[in-house]
């Protein structure tokens, strides 16, 4: 029997977690490889329970690509041997909380849990969907000493799918028409989806949709607040669009990503696009199928746009700020 991939899911009983866990089980992700998942969530009754619950659900699909569930409280488990580790668990945003006390709320949990990851198997990779996830990620891969900070990413792959849906829905067309969108910055509302750069059915977006003063105001504003407007509509927060767009994600990183197209993710800044070092900015980014991914280089951007993707890492260098005593090399 082929060796099972082992894949840790932090926060997996919750929502995001209820729909995640079945597709990286199925085969859909990881292909025939078979798939053991260790399922982390707080060390409480209440959640362990709901853990359970999820697992006893998670082994009825008889999935043929499953090779084992394992619930635990201690990320020291849920992380051995992970060659994917993917950290949805934080808390959420409470009434009132301003982003920096969420941010002081959550860093904690991603210091443990950072330290943990060193269980890791070689080829750890680690995606982090857990609000505020640029920053979480930076907190996770600096306390995470001997893994290389290219090891890590943050989930900006939503965001591009929404993108995507409003650009074809405007267009008239399907998603699959869609190509080449990339957002840039945080996962928050100061992100910059461009469609500048992004086509449909091969031309230009600015060609196909002439309209620049809807780009560059309703449809930049609908995926920034799209978090929102699902909040509003549902009571709720997104969550099987984000659990899709981890997938998209993992799947994304696992192939060899095709020379005329790219994904967006949040990665350690390399400086492209003059983003500021030491920090982790969603860009374009490229698969090589083997572990290791570049940055999509030469994309024109107006001075408007650049403007945009100065503002959105400004933010997540206040962020940065915000957790400098958490943070450890
Ligand atoms: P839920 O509240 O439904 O589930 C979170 C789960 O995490 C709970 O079961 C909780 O017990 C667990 N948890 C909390 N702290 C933990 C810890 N220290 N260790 C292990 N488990 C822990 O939230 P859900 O809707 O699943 O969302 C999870 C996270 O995803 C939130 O931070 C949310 O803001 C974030 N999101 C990120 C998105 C992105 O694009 N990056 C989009 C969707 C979502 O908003």
């Amino acid at each position: 029997m082929t060796k099972p991939i082992v894949v840790a899911v932090t926060g997996a009983a919750g929502q995001i977690g209820y729909s995640l866990l079945f597709r990286l089980a199925s085969g859909e992700t990881f292909g025939d490889r078979p798939v053991f998942l260790k399922l982390l969530d707080l060390p409480i009754p209440e959640a362990q329970k709901k853990l359970e619950g999820t697992a006893m659900e998670v082994l009825d699909c008889g999935f043929r690509t499953l090779a084992g569930v394992e619930c635990t409280a201690d990320p020291n488990v849920a992380f051995d041997g992970a060659s994917w580790a993917l950290l949805v668990g934080s808390k959420p945003r409470g009434p009132g909380m301003a982003r920096a006390d969420l941010i002081r709320e959550n860093g904690p949990i991603f210091v443990g849990q950072g330290n943990a990851l060193q269980r890791g198997a070689s080829d750890l990779r680690v995606l982090v969907v857990g609000n505020p996830c640029n920053t979480n990620c930076l907190i996770a891969a600096s306390n995470c000493a001997g893994v290389p900070k290219e090891r890590f990413g943050a989930m900006t792959r939503l965001d591009e799918n929404r993108a995507i849906a409003q650009l074809a829905a405007k267009a008239g067309c399907t998603n699959a028409d869609v190509a080449r969108v990339t957002v840039f910055g945080n996962h928050s509302e100061s992100m910059y989806p461009d469609f500048e750069n992004a086509t449909i059915g091969g031309k230009a977006v600015t060609e196909v949709i002439g309209d620049r003063d809807w780009l560059q105001g309703p449809f930049v504003q609908a995926v920034q607040n799209r978090g929102k407007a699902i909040i509003a509509a549902r009571g709720l927060s997104s969550a099987a669009s984000a659990a899709s767009a981890a997938i998209d994600h993992v799947k994304d990183f696992e192939r060899k990503t095709p020379t005329d197209a790219w994904f967006s993710a949040a990665v350690w800044s390399d400086g492209s696009y003059d983003s500021p070092l030491g920090i982790y900015t969603s860009l374009p980014v490229q698969s090589d199928g083997k572990g290791g991914y570049s940055v999509v280089q030469g994309l024109r951007l107006s001075d408007w746009a650049k403007g945009k993707v100065a503002a959105t890492n400004k933010e997540l260098l206040d962020e940065r700020a915000v957790v400098a005593d958490l943070l450890k090399g």
